[in-house]
């Protein structure tokens, strides 16, 4: 599956560029295509200059708002954020015009942390314009949700997330949630890992995208996930994760293959590595609150067999009940097992409805420090359309 990347402020804009990494990977690894372009939005200048494999010209890293902010960001005004793209956006639509006449892409992939100014208000403006533009192609996001520093100690923080999710969730095909809590490790300073915690979010879009790209006999698998199947698959709020096992070679005649103990070990592996992509998954969630999922397993071909296929079908049956299950396999790699597993149209997320509660009672104290309304009026978590919109 090819996307075209549009990365919107610091967040948005820096996963985009590693997206663009892995593209340049498959590209020279795999010779696949998985990014027809990558492209950055962002009313920082310092933040786009920043950036490493997005092309460097003003028509990949699209500096909006220039009166308004000086070149400085919007200091966490989503507001401003969504205004700047609604009156600038003509101009990423240019660049997103000029990549689609070099490459066509399968769908777009929008980008940005939902807690910051520019990306939070940007990305739900532009993916509008987008998906109007372009009506037969999906429109998908990534948000990314802060830190618990930030929520701690950044009221506004929570009120950006919760403005951003109600607006990209009406707008967009499907909205990939990413937790950065997720990936804080003890012992790592949050600052300088941003750039790891990034690598972290990109992986499991590694395989999943390369898979149906192949062209080489060797590498396509029995059954191709190709686009059409993450297209079918994505709906609604939806999560990634995946995970791994090492599988070392036998020494036995034909690899080992016919001896039994190997044929248990291979699917227990199988069975680890989905395991793992259900704990790594993008945000905490229950599995049985999604109605589609999707999982690719990745492994050297001598490594696949219909036992561990089946096998990891019912996994995953176990757990997400009630959801419409596709998946594939893509004989691809050496030394490891991979599972990518992708789960779709969650209908119940604590976190989601939390910071939808949180946004609401942000806006009643507002309105109350202001005298707007007076004490009796504390039933705010009733009406979610009182979350304003930044469309
Ligand atoms: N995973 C990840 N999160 C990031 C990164 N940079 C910022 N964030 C998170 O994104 C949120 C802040 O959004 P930014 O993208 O910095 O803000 P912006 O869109 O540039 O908006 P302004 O700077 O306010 O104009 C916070 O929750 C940060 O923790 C990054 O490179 N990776
Ligand atoms: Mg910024």
């Amino acid at each position: 599956m090819k996307l075209l990347v549009i990365g919107c402020g610091q967040c948005g804009g820096r996963l985009a560029d590693e997206f663009a990494r892995r593209d340049k990977r498959a590209r020279t690894d795999r010779g696949t295509e998985i990014v027809t372009e990558a492209l950055a939005i962002n009313t920082d200048v310092a933040d786009l200059s920043g950036l490493t494999f997005i092309k460097p010209d003003h028509r990949h890293r699209v500096l909006i708002g220039g009166r308004k902010s000086g070149g400085h960001g919007v200091g966490k005004i989503n507001e401003l954020g969504a205004e700047i793209a609604r009156e600038e956006g003509d101009r990423v639509l240019d660049g997103v015009a000029r990549a689609q006449q070099r490459s066509d892409t399968d769908a777009f992939l929008m980008i940005a942390g939902a807690a910051g100014g520019t990306g939070s208000g940007a990305i739900d403006e532009q993916a509008q314009q987008v998906k109007e533009r372009y009506v037969d192609k999906p429109v998908y996001a990534l948000v990314v949700l802060p830190f618990r520093y930030e929520e701690l100690t950044e009221d506004r923080s929570i009120y950006n997330v919760g403005t951003c999710l109600k607006s990209i969730y009406l707008v967009a095909d499907a909205v990939f949630l990413v937790d950065n809590q997720r990936y804080v490790t003890d012992k790592d300073s949050i600052r300088n890992n941003l750039a790891r915690i990034n690598a972290h979010v990109v992986d499991p879009f590694y395989n999943l995208l390369c898979a149906g790209e192949e062209t080489d006999s060797k590498f396509i698998g029995s059954k191709v996930l190709d686009a059409g199947d993450i297209i079918q698959t994505l709906s609604g709020w939806s999560v990634i994760g995946h995970g791994r096992a090492s599988v070392s070679r036998s020494k036995l005649p034909f690899g080992g293959k016919l001896d039994f103990r190997n044929a248990v070990a291979e699917t227990d592996k199988g069975i680890h590595a989905m395991n793992q992509a259900k704990s790594a998954l993008s945000l905490k969630c229950r599995p049985d609150d999604a109605r589609r999922a999707l999982y690719l397993l990745t492994a050297p071909h001598e490594q696949m067999s219909m036992d561990l296929i089946r096998d990891l079908s019912s996994s995953l049956r176990s757990i997400a009940t009630d959801a419409t299950i596709r998946s594939g396999d893509y004989p691809r790699g050496k030394d490891f097992l991979d599972v990518t597993l992708v789960l779709s149209e969650l209908t119940n997320s604590t976190k989601i409805s939390d910071y939808f509660s949180r946004t609401l009672r942000y806006i009643y104290l507002k309105k109350r420090r202001r005298g707007e309304i007076g004490e009796q009026q504390v039933g705010f978590d009733e009406a979610l359309r009182d979350i304003p919109l930044l469309l």
